[in-house]
């Protein structure tokens, strides 16, 4: 933990009007860190507002207060801003450059696990090693308001600890996941409302789709990819999380080390990376390390998860082979 934890403590509770954000396309551990410690806060008689950039996926609309979430940042006089899930501001999108001052002026708590810093300003209460930025803020909540906690609470967390660990399938600290599970368990946390809405539920649309995904799989050298297009998304009706379970599926495949899922999203092409935890047997004995791929291409990551983006220039399908060359050849030098 960041040795400015004990100040992070003290900048929320002297805190009366707190905005809470999330970042670009937010995903469950986003989503339900936000609601989580807003409810913390809100019982501690707080005010608070939840933002995010865009709003979140359908898949997310059977969670209570979702609606609670909202995409147009009002830059009211807040006391203290916390972001969560949070490495840069350019993963805040519109929010942040609309008027870029006023986040300079404000106090920032960021809770946070991935690689890399976002704000000059802000306490930053990070931890690298944890699956979850819900497991950091269980830690970190739990020892100072248990009395607080109630099943909402720990259904939440709960939420974002599975969702970011694939339901129990990437984390590594696995004693300190299940150990933390098993106390939200215990404080009431709701196992059945994500194995029914989020493990074991997809829309037709999305089965469709994902059967276009796997007609599009390649592979060259250790890298398993497939592609689409943002419009094509329109025609099946689902949005890009419902998009991602593709990358769920393919990554079950016996052989290559890493996958990816690439997608063209205006004039952007957005890149999807997960490796496999094994050893790169054969050509080196490291592992592969996401995040430095990630850096060499612009974007930020965990060891076994990261995204980048490049600009999309001129034919969408020819650009994908050369980035994956690329990959394969920054991978193999580390
Ligand atoms: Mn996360």
């Amino acid at each position: 933990m960041h040795k400015n934890v004990s100040i992070g403590k003290h900048t929320i509770e002297n805190a009366k009007k707190i905005a809470i954000f999330g970042h670009m396309s937010p995903d469950g551990d986003c989503i339900w860190a936000m609601l989580g410690l807003g409810k913390l806060l809100e019982k501690q008689k707080k005010n608070i507002s939840y933002f995010v950039p865009n709003k979140p996926s359908k898949i997310f609309d059977f969670v209570k207060n979702i609606k609670r979430l909202k995409s147009n940042f009002d830059y009211k006089n807040y006391d203290l801003l916390i972001f969560v899930d949070f490495t840069g501001i350019n993963r805040m999108g519109i929010i942040s450059q609309v008027n870029p001052e006023y986040f300079e002026k404000k106090p920032i708590v960021i809770f946070d696990h991935h690689i890399g810093n976002g704000l000059e300003h802000g306490i930053v209460i990070k931890d690298v090693k944890s699956i979850s930025t819900c497991e950091i803020l269980f830690e970190y909540t739990y020892k100072r308001w248990p009395h607080l906690y109630d099943k909402e609470i720990a259904t939440y967390f709960y939420l974002g600890i599975s969702s970011d660990s694939g339901n129990f399938l990437f984390e590594e600290d696995h004693i300190r996941t299940f150990s933390n599970v098993v106390k939200l368990l215990k404080l009431g946390a709701d196992k059945d409302l994500v194995v029914n809405n989020l493990i074991r539920k997809r829309s037709l649309n999305a089965i469709k789709f994902l059967q276009l995904l796997l007609n599009r799989i390649q592979q060259k050298q250790e890298l398993l990819y497939t592609y689409y297009d943002e419009d094509e998304l329109e025609k099946y009706n689902i949005d890009q999380e419902e998009a991602a379970y593709g990358l769920h599926i393919i990554q079950n495949i016996d052989g290559p080390q890493m996958v990816l899922l690439v997608r063209k999203i205006g004039n952007t092409i957005k890149w999807s990376l997960r490796a496999k935890n094994m050893e790169w047997e054969s050509r080196s004995k490291g592992k592969i390390d996401c995040n430095k791929i990630a850096k060499a291409l612009w974007w930020w990551g965990h060891r076994l998860a990261a995204w980048f983006a490049v600009p999309l220039n001129g034919d969408f399908e020819q650009q994908i082979p050369t980035i994956v060359h690329y990959i394969n050849k920054i991978a193999k030098t580390q």
